[in-house]
């Protein structure tokens, strides 16, 4: 088999340079270790920026979004038991973010993907990259017991954190960053209205919390624990009693509860991976960054890296021209720094550090107020919420 670009993964990132490829009529076949429903049942993002917005546009699979995702024009910041609000729109001349899930991003990939007769491959096993220091890189794959290789000019890695591509990069040639935090997020997704129209991220004593949504009648909630609790010791009842003690008077009172639909427990740690070219593989999205999901950029970095190597991708097939992929790289790590920067600031201000004592407590506490009553710390914090521009330094 031959194809000019075979992806790795079918998460987000994948589906959306599959379907940003086939626009522009580069072929390209994607390989997924897991099953269609699998790729579904994992549930994680919530917020969309306006860059994502206009790729998933570009891409042609805003249908839906536009008509089902929530518009929020500002947030909640809740410490000392009150709440602020951060006024997205008017910080920021205007901006606003999308609450639409990743369920349903990656399941509109998917319809558009199966409506155009493109080809996934799931289930395939044990995936290999070959030759991807040469201009004749292959990928091979077994499915169903019979082993096959795809020959391509390109190879993209969007296979998440634990994928293949960026460990089959000889250490020599890669350079990674890490910061590994001291506690987990515990989420619970329940069909319950949600406590509040927009979302509140907390800072209590007891830890943080994120109260989200997915609909109108969908909630998300989140909770601080330590990295070793159990999911499974973690009743329904015991999560909103706890939820309940970190929250304000008013939204405790309106908190509507009821069963757990989905229940899971998830590290936070900080990531990135210098490059993200290897010659003819590149690395895109979680494959070759990771931040804590505070600031909720993880979907929306995976959604611009997949923008600049479509552009670079199409650019090499199309047009022949090299100019765009050899700067991938560094245009997206201009970008992907700046967002771990502030999810690591935002991550560090909302949690619960222990080794940091009362005096950690009354310094974030310090923080957030200064943020909410200065002007310059309020859009500080909003323009980086809302994401900064495509462009934002370039020259
Ligand atoms: P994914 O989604 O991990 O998809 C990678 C795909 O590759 C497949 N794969 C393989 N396939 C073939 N062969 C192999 N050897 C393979 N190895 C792996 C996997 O099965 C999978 O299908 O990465 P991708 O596409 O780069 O997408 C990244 C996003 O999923 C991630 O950044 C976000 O979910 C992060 N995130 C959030 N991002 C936001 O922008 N806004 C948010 O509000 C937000 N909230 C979150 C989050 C992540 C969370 N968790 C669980 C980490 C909340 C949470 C709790
Ligand atoms: C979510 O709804 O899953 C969500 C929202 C905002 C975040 C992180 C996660 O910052």
């Amino acid at each position: 088999m031959r194809t000019q670009v075979v992806i790795v993964g079918a998460g987000p990132s994948g589906l959306l340079l599959g379907q940003l490829l086939f626009k522009a009529g580069v072929d390209a076949i994607i390989l997924e270790r897991q099953s269609p429903e699998y790729v579904l049942s994992r549930i994680r993002a919530g917020v969309l920026e306006q860059v994502t917005l206009d790729v998933l546009a570009q891409a042609g699979v805003d249908q839906r979004l536009k008509k089902e995702g929530l518009v929020h024009t500002g947030f909640d910041l809740l410490f000392k038991s009150e709440r602020h609000r951060i006024d997205l729109e008017s910080l920021t001349g205007g901006q606003k973010v999308m609450v639409y899930g990743q369920t349903e991003v990656t399941r509109d990939l998917m319809d558009a993907r199966q409506a155009a007769g493109l080809t996934t491959i799931y289930e395939t096993n044990d995936v290999a990259i070959h030759d991807f220091d040469s201009d004749h890189p292959s990928v091979s794959y077994e499915k169903d017991g019979q082993r096959h290789t795809i020959t391509c000019d390109f190879i993209a890695g969007c296979d998440g954190f634990h994928g293949v591509c960026r460990a089959s990069v000889p250490s020599k040639s890669i350079q990674e960053f890490e910061k590994v935090y001291p506690f987990g997020w515990l989420g619970v997704l329940s069909d319950t209205p949600p406590v509040h129209e927009e979302l509140i991220y907390v800072n209590s004593t007891r830890g943080f919390a994120l109260c989200s949504q997915r609909s109108t009648t969908r909630s998300r909630y989140y909770l601080q624990v330590p990295l070793t609790d159990k999911v499974e010791a973690w009743s329904d009842d015991a999560f909103w009693q706890e939820l309940r003690l970190r929250l304000d008077p008013e939204a405790r009172e309106h908190l509507v509860t009821g069963p757990s639909i989905e229940k899971s427990i998830a590290p936070l740690r900080s990531f990135v991976t210098e490059p993200m070219r290897f010659g003819t593989l590149f690395l895109a999205g979680d494959a070759a960054h990771i931040v804590p999901p505070t600031g909720a950029k993880g979907l929306n970095l995976a959604a611009t890296d997949v923008k600049y190597l479509s552009d670079a991708l199409i650019e090499a097939c199309v047009e022949k021209s090299h100019a765009g992929i050899d700067h991938y790289s560094t245009r997206c790590l201009a970008r992907i720094w700046r967002a771990e920067r502030f999810s690591w600031w935002f991550t560090s201000l909302m949690h619960h550090f222990p080794d940091q004592g009362e005096m950690g407590q009354k310094l974030q506490e310090a923080e957030l107020n200064y943020l909410i009553h200065s002007e310059a710390g309020s859009r500080t914090m909003a323009e980086n919420y809302v994401g900064l521009p495509l462009h934002f330094g370039e020259k």
